[in-house]
């Protein structure tokens, strides 16, 4: 007798469609074949749905002091609000200044998620190269956090690392078989461009993109690419926007070099008319939206292999909190100052419906392809697949059923976050998850939240060293 038996749905992997019915027994997967009805406690018919390995969402900021800010949603509620897009893993960063212990700050980051109702992890975040935090990157690694992240600018904001720091975390990961994470901006850049928008007083929101333009992130990317090939480690580069990016990422396959690409739905979505708008600052994040010419180069990068992973970057402000340091003209209208906006969008429950209906529905990618974009790649790169991004016997049953019928207009209504707007606001979606089955249990069922606060576990992961010399997920 099996616990649960899922049938007649059509079972995704990366490489196949098949269909078949999908056993668990406990929280894992027991077995893939045809199980009759009498073998289950309980029978759910998935009959002309496709049967997904749960999302993972490897990038998010919850509750992470930014800006003056903290977003809306505790890990909690971004839990339900994940498990409501089909996420049944997620990971954060450690909250960091100088002088902090990132393996101290990534437990204590730990310990705050322990209320998720998914499973969750954690990556480091590096700000200085002092010997203290080197000594960490093994300590965390050992305990099962062998991510670590760096932003490229920030540098007001306290958290940049600059290139020594950059280049001894990636010597020092390399030992530990570890993966640097990086968010590629030229602060440089950035910054002389809004010293000029200061000289010419004008801060409104399209000059925000203006300051961050393609080539801010490219040379950003190409140091960060040169760093990593110098030193002969792996190197993960979050939301990636642009093809003279992806150029660089080209050129470094070409050699083999491992450089994994990310990029966000709201890159292939979102573009940077948004800012001309009077509510354009709710748009602001980094790197900024682009335009459809940007987003036509990230779907070449999916359907190449250049890119093979998409997160959604999260960040779950409010109106009150992307605006609660701007002021009002005397006729009600923004007085438009960018450097008081808070970076960041939400989009954790967005990240699977956008790419089911953008990509498989209008035929630019597979299923397969968004199997492996969503879960069984960020398992593999951050090191916790098999145990998940993979429907299989052993794994955990960790699954999203997903109807490719449904049609969704995307709203702050029909989300469940915290937050009284969506960017997406009037998107039609065709494909939308419509079961969430988190370590055999069911979270999210006929629209309503069944799962159980605390019932996530934090997983502890460890990447297979081949991911990290050469670049292929084999
Ligand atoms: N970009 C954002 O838009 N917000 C948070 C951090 C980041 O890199
Ligand atoms: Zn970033
Ligand atoms: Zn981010």
């Amino acid at each position: 007798m099996y616990d649960l038996i899922i049938k007649n749905g059509f079972v995704v992997s990366p490489s196949s469609t098949v269909k078949c019915d999908v056993a668990v027994n406990g929280k894992q997967i027991a077995g893939l074949g045809t199980y009759d009805v009498s073998e289950g406690k309980r029978v759910i018919d998935a009959e002309g749905k496709y049967v997904l390995p749960g999302v993972i969402e490897a990038h998010m900021h919850c509750m992470a002091p930014f800006q003056g800010c903290l977003g809306a949603n505790s890990f909690y509620e971004q839990s339900v609000s994940a498990a409501f897009g089909g996420v049944t893993m997620y990971m954060d960063f450690a909250n960091m200044s100088k002088g902090d212990s990132p393996f101290k700050q990534a437990l204590a980051r730990a310990d705050e998620m322990k209320e998720a109702a998914i499973d969750y992890s954690v990556h480091g975040k590096f700000v200085e190269s002092t010997p203290e935090a080197m000594a960490d990157i093994e300590k965390m690694a050992d305990y099962g956090i062998p991510t670590f992240k760096m932003f490229m600018t920030y540098k007001k904001e306290g958290v940049m690392s600059d290139d020594e720091t950059m280049l001894k975390v990636f010597q020092k990961a390399k030992e530990v078989n570890g993966l640097p994470m990086v968010h590629c901006e030229s602060n440089a850049i950035a910054e002389t461009n809004i010293e000029k928008c200061e000289a010419a007083g004008d801060l409104s929101w399209v000059n925000f993109a203006k300051c961050k333009p393609v080539l801010c992130e490219a040379e950003a990317f190409a140091r960060a690419a040169y760093f990593a090939e110098y030193v002969g480690n792996a190197l993960l580069v979050v939301h990636t926007t642009n093809g003279e990016a992806l150029n660089t990422a080209r050129r470094a396959h070409g050699k083999g070099l491992p450089i994994y690409v990310e990029t966000g739905p709201h890159y292939l979505t979102l573009f940077d008319d948004l800012y001309e708008g009077e509510n354009g600052h709710l748009a602001i994040c980094s790197p900024p939206l682009r335009t459809p010419k940007e987003a036509a180069e990230l779907w070449e990068g999916l359907k190449d292999g250049t890119i093979l992973l998409t997160g959604s970057d999260d960040c779950t402000f409010d109106v009150d909190e992307k605006s609660m340091f701007l002021e009002k003209n005397p006729d009600g209208t923004w007085k438009q100052d960018f450097r008081k906006v808070v970076n960041g969008m939400s989009g954790i429950e967005i990240r699977l419906p956008l790419l089911l209906s953008e990509g498989v529905s209008k035929g630019r990618i597979s299923i397969n392809k968004v199997c492996e974009l969503t879960s069984t790649n960020i398992a593999k790169i951050y090191g916790c697949y098999p145990q998940k991004g993979i429907i299989a016997p052993g794994a955990d049953a960790d699954i999203v059923l997903v109807d490719m019928e449904k049609e969704v207009t995307l709203s702050k209504d029909v989300l469940h976050n915290n937050i009284s707007y969506c960017l997406h606001e009037g998107f039609k979606v065709k494909g939308y998850p419509v079961m969430t089955i988190s370590k055999g249990e069911v979270i999210v069922e006929d629209g309503e939240f069944k799962g159980r606060k605390g019932a996530g576990e934090f997983i502890k992961r460890r990447i297979n060293p081949a991911y990290l010399k050469k670049y292929s997920l084999n």
